[in-house]
């Protein structure tokens, strides 16, 4: 039997740190078992990061095969069968899997650092950075909704106990979209299910003053040609750690303003996933 490490589709750093890890800690106890990227596109950002950090995404590029799959940093993956998934680590925790033998699905700051907390004596100083990296880019230097003070309190640790170069993480975590990229109104794409709904998301990171007009009409056109549930478009301030989300559902866009930079995981999301609940009781 084949045992696959797979990561959500457009992976981002812990989505990839993550199956680097969850490889290390199965390679000793379980033959055949392989960390996969079978996206044919990786983010330039992810992979400018990643490479920073000497790790070369292009290493584990790969094709989905049939085997057994551990899903790291995601709990749901239309790529693959669902019967062939033996385990889940994650951090997205709003839809019960326990079906799943191995469910370990927390609401903490990044995949990456679960599984390292989990087993911290297997990992090695470059793969303890690398889980710290992770949790630094995951909530953008703990400035994210996604932030759970535990783990910096335990990145901080780590930071001092391995001589790990804080700015360094710093530079690696706080960055601005390139918008000269192609089709970067689908920035950080992800697409959801969630209770039949279909829900297709993609962000910005941008300078206070940015005009994000354009995107905001691609994003529509694009939303009306397709039969989609909801649209949820965020446009992160990385100037003032601000988030404003235009949420495309029916025939129009809601607007949303929050204070602090919001993550789309942890509170954006949970947050579309409740409107989806409400409007199920009152059809009922
Ligand atoms: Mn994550």
């Amino acid at each position: 039997m084949k045992y696959f490490i797979l990561g959500h589709a457009n992976p981002d750093v812990d989505s990839i740190v993550s199956g680097i890890l969850m490889e290390k800690l199965l390679k000793d106890d379980v033959d055949n078992v392989k960390f996969i990227i079978p996206d044919k596109k990786i983010d330039d950002n992810t992979r400018e990061i990643l490479g920073n950090y000497g790790i070369n995404v292009d290493d584990y590029l790969g094709d989905i095969e049939a085997g057994k799959y551990i899903l790291v940093d995601h709990h749901q993956d239309d790529r693959i069968n669902e019967d062939d998934v033996i385990a889940v680590y994650d951090h997205h925790p709003y839809d019960d899997r326990s079906d799943i033998e191995l469910y370990l699905n927390e609401d903490v700051s990044s995949t990456a650092s679960l599984i390292c907390q989990n087993d911290e004596a297997m990992f090695s100083k470059k793969d303890i950075e690398l889980a710290v990296l992770a949790t630094y880019v995951d909530t953008v230097a703990f400035h994210s909704t996604r932030s759970k003070d535990d783990d910096y309190t335990w990145c901080l640790n780590m930071i001092n106990k391995y001589n790990i170069d804080e700015d360094k993480l710093i530079n690696n975590s706080i960055t601005y979209t390139d918008l000269e990229q192609e089709n970067v109104a689908f920035n950080g794409f992800k697409a959801y299910n969630y209770k039949d709904k279909k829900i297709e998301s993609s962000y910005l990171q941008v300078h206070h003053d940015e005009d994000i007009t354009k995107y905001v009409d691609i994003l529509n056109d694009y939303f009306k040609e397709k039969d989609l549930d909801y649209y949820v478009f965020i446009v992160h301030d990385m100037d003032e750690f601000k988030t404003v989300v235009y949420l495309y559902h029916g025939g129009s866009i809601i607007k949303m303003r929050y204070d602090e930079y919001t993550s789309r995981g942890s509170t954006i999301i949970p947050e579309v996933f409740e409107l989806i609940d409400n409007e199920n009781k009152k059809t009922i």
